[in-house]
């Protein structure tokens, strides 16, 4: 399997999140893509190809100009306006205020953020732009006929959605892959989201639509983030119903279980009959995850890589998240090793 990456990802070096009350060292940090592309290399799992430049136009198809033109030039207002820390949202439109950008920089993050645990820092910028070529280089090559490919995105995207970031993400990746794959020709995706977090981005990118299929299992949004969406209630809208599908689940759930919601999914996948399959990622749903509560061991992402590789579709990885620094490498890798052994 070829894998996409790009150094650049290291431009987003963080280093304050907003944790328990606490600003500390963000889990979403260089070295987790540092050790998966590590584990890739000594597996030899198959060449590494740097993404090619696809400039803004497939990231406008799916998000706002405005938020892009935010997202820009959001580390150069901060430090125009004289803060010295990094760049966090500390006010919201909240509930029956007006919905409109402000003009001052503190007021915009607010308006652009979904939650503050995620700050912008000198060169997110320009990591969560290579990041985004890194998914389209990697739909490219399914395009050209490629059986599978791993997209090792950082930033991570599922959280945002056409004009929020949070969640650790910034633009959503593997949207604008599914979105570069519809303008090329295809008539419909599947896009599969196994990341431990609801994609509640993905999720609102597609929901009044037909030719994207989005399947998510997850944290039961009420004992997790994202908190706000990814009920099983939420099913689409419009020309969408019946083409959003969660699956929600309680805290210390065991693979058996994860592994029977997984079963379902590929069914109704298979039942759709995508043009193409896009992985959302995330290994978060590891038993030793800090920041989860799922409990899936090393030897179960082999097991489901497998049984994702059983829809016989062409499948491009986009990776999301996981935070358990010792096992990252191994777990993602594992998921890839399982579905080329199929
Ligand atoms: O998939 N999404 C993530 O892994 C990031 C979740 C961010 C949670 C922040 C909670 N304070
Ligand atoms: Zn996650």
């Amino acid at each position: 399997m070829r894998t996409v990456y790009s150094e650049r990802h290291k431009l987003r070096d963080a280093q304050t999140e907003l944790y328990g009350g606490q600003l500390v060292y963000p889990f979403e940090r260089p070295s987790r893509a540092e050790l998966i592309i590590d584990r890739v290399r000594t597996q030899r799992l198959g060449e590494v190809v740097a993404p090619d430049d696809f400039g803004l136009e497939p990231v406008l198809r799916v998000h706002d100009r405005d938020f892009v033109k935010f997202l820009e030039t959001a580390w150069d207002e901060w430090s125009a306006a004289g803060f010295e820390g990094e760049a966090i949202a500390t006010c919201w439109p909240a509930r029956r205020m007006v919905q409109k950008p402000p003009n001052h920089i503190d007021g915009k993050l607010g308006y652009y953020a979904l939650a503050a645990e995620t700050s912008i820092s000198p060169g997110t910028w320009e990591a969560a732009i290579a990041s985004k070529d890194v998914a389209v280089t990697g739909a490219k090559f399914i395009q050209d006929g490629a059986g599978c490919v791993f997209a090792l995105c950082r930033p991570p995207g599922h959280h945002a959605t056409s004009d929020l970031f949070g969640g650790y993400c910034f633009l959503n990746n593997a949207g604008i892959a599914a979105q570069w794959l519809l303008d090329q020709g295809a008539g419909r995706i599947a896009i599969l989201d196994v990341d431990f977090h609801h994609g509640n981005g993905t999720q609102d990118l597609f929901y009044d639509r037909d030719d994207v299929l989005f399947v998510s299992l997850h944290g039961m949004p009420e004992e997790t983030f994202p908190y706000f969406l990814g009920y099983a209630n939420e099913t689409g809208a419009g020309a969408g119903e019946g083409y959003n599908v969660n699956y929600p689940m309680p805290p210390n759930t065991p693979f058996d279980i994860w592994r029977e919601a997984l079963v379902v999914a590929l069914e109704r996948i298979h039942s759709y009959g995508p043009d193409a399959v896009i992985v959302s990622l995330g290994v978060d749903t590891f038993e030793l995850d800090p920041i989860s509560f799922f409990k899936l061991t090393s030897d179960d992402f082999t097991t489901f890589g497998a049984m994702i590789a059983g829809l016989g579709r062409q499948t491009l990885f986009v990776m999301e998240g996981g935070y358990a620094i010792d096992e990252v490498g191994i777990n993602t890798v594992n998921v890839l090793v399982g579905f080329e052994s199929i």
